[in-house]
């Protein structure tokens, strides 16, 4: 939610750098965004489903180097089921702000991008992963073995995935 209102105030040729400074002015108000959308994801896991028509695989965060709060994450997500479905945005406990990015050539060079939500078909899968689509954390203390992120969709089902700690 709030990472679709940010995007859309950012400009098309932001750079990266860009994205950092627009995070920290809107910090005060990621707070507000994370604990009203935990509440919406109590309510739906007690109530209803995990859906298995979704499966996240290959769920990974990379280790943070030192001295650093930000990492990225990669998985793939299997759509089972028979309508498409789209994933826009994610969220964790352990992050102050979680926002999909995917990486675009420019000029000659890759450049980070945030990406406000894709689209996965029946029967197919999305792929994040380095060097194309990502996770991007933002505030990480530090991470576990493993951390749980959720992966919010436009039909207002969230899907908690366990990621595992790897240094790549
Ligand atoms: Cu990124």
């Amino acid at each position: 939610m709030f990472n679709q209102s940010r995007i859309k105030t950012l400009n098309q040729s932001m750079v990266i750098a860009l994205a950092f400074t627009a995070l920290g002015c809107a910090e005060p108000n990621n707070t507000a965004a994370v604990s009203s959308t935990a509440q919406i994801q109590s309510n739906k896991v007690s109530g209803a489903q995990q859906s298995p028509l979704l499966e996240v695989t290959q769920a990974k965060v990379r280790d943070l180097l030192p001295g650093r709060s930000m990492t990225a994450a990669y998985f793939t997500l299997k759509n089972n089921g028979t309508t498409a479905v789209t994933l826009n945005g994610a969220m964790s406990d352990a992050a102050k702000a979680v926002e999909m990015h995917t990486v675009k050539m420019v000029e000659d060079q890759m450049r980070m991008r945030p990406l406000p939500e894709v689209v996965i078909e029946a029967g197919q899968s999305a792929t994040f992963v380095s060097g194309s689509h990502h996770l991007m954390l933002f505030g990480v203390a530090e991470l576990n073995e493993s951390m749980t992120i959720t992966l919010q969709f436009s039909d207002g089902t969230l899907l908690p995935a366990e990621f595992s700690k790897v240094s790549l």
